[in-house]
């Protein structure tokens, strides 16, 4: 059994918290995350604000452990679910892809526990004065939005640099990726993409199926000229979007090309206008297992490796 100031600070078994990954991260998730002992999260980020509610009841329904909603900062309406987690009773908040400073005196006011996701050592610090109770040091092999470091760089900075606990996220799909991140310092481990290959996970059987067959090299960062990098599968459709940046084609045409892409890829299993995010790890991702199976896998290779 591994405890870290994480395990102590988010009441749960393992020092591990399911990515809050956009359209994927949804209550039948997070529920089994929980239960197997991990930290399940809801995200909240492109969902109406109903929706949003109807899950985290549901999550509490599936679930006596703790689990947490993961608030998308750019997203239209950021500012009604950082009110919705208060009114919830939602325990556990990160954030993703901003600064969440202007919410976080509520939070803390509530009793919520805050966790962003930081980029870059310069958001670390800022986060841990602003009250943050531990940090996810995000390097870019993960999927979706990325900052512009690496897991094995950003890691080891974050952790010099601030005292509350860090969790490492970012290619870690079994146990040697946790006995690297806490080799690095980490506390904690996020993992999102090893959760796309699992039996709770509600996406897209063709969403699961790019993620079982993806090589280490079916990997594509888009949007990098938008300011917005974004990593999925590679596929004819990022092909066309990088080239469309290549181009410099007007940011109007990228955007009605993007639009509506997640859902299309999670839901609809579109593979010629989806975006199937997905991190750098897919390519050693390779069977479909409950979540229990996943967590208690990698944590007993993790402690075989750390005892060494
Ligand atoms: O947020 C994520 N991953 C995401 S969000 C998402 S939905 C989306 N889809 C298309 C385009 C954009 C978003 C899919 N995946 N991860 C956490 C993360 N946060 N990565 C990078 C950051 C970040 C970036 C800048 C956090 C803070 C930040 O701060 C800038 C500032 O304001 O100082």
């Amino acid at each position: 059994m591994i405890e870290t100031r994480i395990t102590k600070l988010l009441g749960c078994k393992y020092p591990m918290i399911q990515g809050g990954m956009a359209w994927v991260a949804e209550s039948t998730l997070a529920a089994a995350v929980s239960n197997a002992g991990g930290m399940g999260l809801i995200a909240g980020g492109s969902a109406p604000i109903d929706y949003l509610r109807e899950q985290i009841r549901i999550c509490k329904s599936k679930t006596d452990k703790p689990f947490g909603v993961n608030i998308m900062l750019i997203s239209p309406n950021a500012d009604d679910l950082a009110q919705l987690v208060i009114d919830e009773g939602v325990p556990i908040v990160t954030t993703g892809a901003g600064n969440p400073g202007k919410y976080m005196d509520a939070w803390k006011a509530a009793g919520i526990k805050v966790i962003p996701v930081v980029p870059s050592v310069a958001l670390a610090k800022r986060m841990e004065r602003a009250g943050a109770d531990a940090l996810v040091a995000e390097g870019m092999e993960s999927g979706g939005h990325i900052g512009m470091n690496t897991t094995m760089c950003l890691v080891p900075q974050v952790v010099d640099a601030v005292d509350i606990p860090v969790i490492g996220a970012g290619g870690i799909a079994d146990g040697r990726g946790i006995a690297a991140a806490f080799m690095l310092g980490a506390e904690g481990v996020q993992v999102g993409t090893r959760f796309l290959a699992t039996d709770e996970c509600q996406i897209h059987p063709k969403y699961k199926k790019l993620v079982l067959k993806a090589k280490d090299t079916d990997n594509q960062i888009t949007g990098f000229y938008s300011g917005s990098p974004c990593r999925g599968i590679k596929t004819k459709y990022t092909k066309k979007l990088q080239t469309m940046e290549k181009q410099a084609c007007p940011p109007e045409d990228f955007e009605a090309m993007t639009v509506g892409s997640l859902r299309k890829a999670v839901v609809d299993g579109n593979v010629d206008e989806g975006s199937f995010l997905c991190g750098l790890i897919a390519g050693m991702v390779h069977e479909v297992k409950p979540c229990k199976d996943v967590i208690e896998e990698m944590w007993q290779q993790a402690e075989v490796l750390l005892q060494k």
